[in-house]
């Protein structure tokens, strides 16, 4: 066995951001880059020596090449086993799946999810922990660390692993295992929701149904679940083949990306359901016939209606939301009688409530949705879970949310990203609102009043840590609010995110366009930031 020890140099821009690293392909490309994160992974480790590892990606471009190293790196540091996703694929949630069902000692998942690949896009590496979560921020912290001082790191001298056939082989003293993709998945959705019921449905000769996979991770999930196991017609499944540059498009459900399925679903003879996921298979959108579900309502409809679903029937723990996602799901958990958290942005914050019990469904503003099945968002159980409540409600997409609007309440919520701004800039930005934040308690601000106004600060209620300047709050007496934090995920310049949320408990007035409901805190969240003047932009890059 030929185990080299490579002498390297540090690169000092490896730290991870809301979820893994994320850069360029052609950053990830220079030498020694992806190796010297992957040594920082495994010296950030303790006792993984002879324990399995889980390992896959979303299929985009330098997928297979960034698993031939890791699997080299992986034997030579000494794991006793990888499984390995048939042909490198595995989702996020499949992989969380597999490194809980297999108690692994942890998985590395190589996405840059929604963001574009192709040798001109970009890549991205994120570690998980042994409870299929993402690295809570104490572990990606420590392999930041040491990839600011690594000088070494150690590979196998060896041929390369034949990823496109499934089965066992030896790679030095490590097995490597080629598993399939989808078989575990699959076995735990069947374990949680009513397939027959679910099947039914997707059978009935009224019912029609449109799933995006947009080249990306999920095409084969949701074409072995929907149109194989649940009986949807073929077809059912768009762009369901994964393609290293995603067909050219940006992985992204929401309405400005998705908008092949957009049009179907707001087109003529519509059918009464669509949903789209993203590059890793952890997002999701929801629409119905002309009608489009909020990821937050999404959330809190879940919440409410989580006792007509199998694998929730008996109640839920509690709730938790990432801070801007808005406060639909609290309501639901106030009747409910049970706890609703509020964490930093990112799927890592959820990890230790899940684990702890204390909550079972959680979600995100983002198009994430997901519960303790696994420890990871998830795009196709989200998708189950809607098709579960159809098939007991019998109603229409458009009159469950409406209904759930005039029993709780409306929150129009929107998202306004301004992508590709100059880093300079938007610092300034953020640091000209935090100067603010003192004296704008009890400022008003056009006809809304401010309650409060704060940098987020979180908390763990489970192990106590600490997560400072998560995004800048401004709330208002009459419960509205609007959020500004900067994008974790992107690879180039910055992207400003501005979240904004009113609440309408009155039925009557909950049928307007949310930019319309909300167009004068938008209005005022461009005085108090000087969005325009700052950014140069007139409007934001997408609106969701
Ligand atoms: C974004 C979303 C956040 C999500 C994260 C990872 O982060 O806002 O809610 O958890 O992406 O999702 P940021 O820092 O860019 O706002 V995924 O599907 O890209 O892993
Ligand atoms: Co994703």
């Amino acid at each position: 066995m030929n185990i080299q020890t490579i002498q390297t140099q540090p690169f000092n821009d490896q730290k991870p951001g809301t979820s893994g690293l994320r850069k360029q392909v052609k950053t990830f490309q220079q030498p020694n880059y992806l190796e010297n994160f992957v040594q920082s992974i495994f010296d950030s480790l303790e006792g993984y020596q002879g324990k399995t590892l889980v390992l896959g990606g979303d299929g985009r471009y330098y997928n297979r090449q960034a698993i031939q190293i890791i699997l080299k790196m992986a034997a030579a540091n000494g794991f006793g086993r990888v499984k390995v996703g048939h042909r490198g694929i595995l989702s996020t949630p499949a992989t969380s799946c597999v490194i809980r069902k297999y108690q692994a000692f942890g998985g590395i998942i190589l996405s840059a999810s929604h963001n574009p690949g192709g040798p001109d896009a970009d890549f991205g590496i994120k570690y998980n922990t042994g409870n299929g979560g993402p690295a809570p921020e104490k572990v990606t912290e420590a392999i930041y660390a040491r990839s600011q001082v690594i000088d070494s790191y150690k590979i196998l001298e060896a041929g390369d692993v034949d990823l496109d056939r499934l089965g066992e082989s030896k790679l030095g003293e490590m097995a490597v295992e080629v598993i399939d993709s989808v078989q575990d998945y699959q076995a735990l959705m069947e374990s949680l929701f009513d397939f027959n019921r679910i099947q039914q449905l997707l059978t009935s000769p009224t019912f029609r149904m449109a799933v995006d996979s947009m080249h990306a991770v999920t095409g084969p999930y949701a074409k072995a679940i929907f149109e194989q196991r649940l009986g949807a017609p073929a077809g059912t499944v768009k762009n369901g083949e994964p393609l290293e540059d995603f067909g050219g498009g940006h992985p992204d459900p929401n309405l400005v990306y998705a908008h092949d399925l957009v049009e179907i679903l707001y087109g003529e003879n519509a059918p009464a359901f669509g949903a789209a996921s993203d590059g890793d298979g952890d997002r999701n959108m929801i629409l119905g016939d002309h009608f489009f579900v909020t990821p937050s309502d999404s959330l809190a409809i879940m919440a409410a209606n989580a006792k007509v679903v199998p694998g929730y029937s008996s109640g839920l723990a509690g709730i938790a939301r990432s801070m801007p996602t808005s406060a639909a799901p609290d309501r639901v958990a106030e009747r409910l009688g049970i706890d609703c958290y509020e964490t930093p942005t990112g799927w890592k914050f959820f990890g230790n409530l899940l684990d702890a019990g204390k909550a079972t469904l959680c979600g995100e503003e983002s198009f994430g949705t997901g519960s303790n099945h696994v420890r990871e968002k998830d795009g196709l159980w989200a998708v189950l879970f809607w098709l579960n409540i159809l098939a007991v409600r019998q109603q229409s997409v458009e009159d469950i949310v409406r209904e759930h609007w005039q029993t709780y309440g409306r929150n129009y919520y929107s998202r306004h990203d301004y992508e590709a701004v100059e880093s300079d800039r938007a610092n300034t930005l953020i640091k000209n609102l935090r100067d603010r934040l003192p004296h704008l308690k009890g400022e008003k601000l056009g006809s809304y009043e401010v309650e409060y106004a704060d940098d987020f600060s979180y908390t763990d209620p489970v192990d106590g840590s600490v997560s400072q300047k998560q995004g800048v709050r401004i709330g208002f007496t009459d419960g509205s609010r609007m959020i500004f934090r900067l994008s974790g995920t992107g690879t180039q310049g910055a992207t400003l995110r501005l979240y904004l949320e009113s609440y309408e408990p009155d039925a009557s007035k909950q049928n307007l366009d949310p930019q319309e409901a909300l167009g004068e805190l938008i209005q005022i969240a461009d005085n108090v930031a000087q969005i325009h003047e700052l950014t140069g932009m007139d409007k934001p890059t997408v609106i969701t």
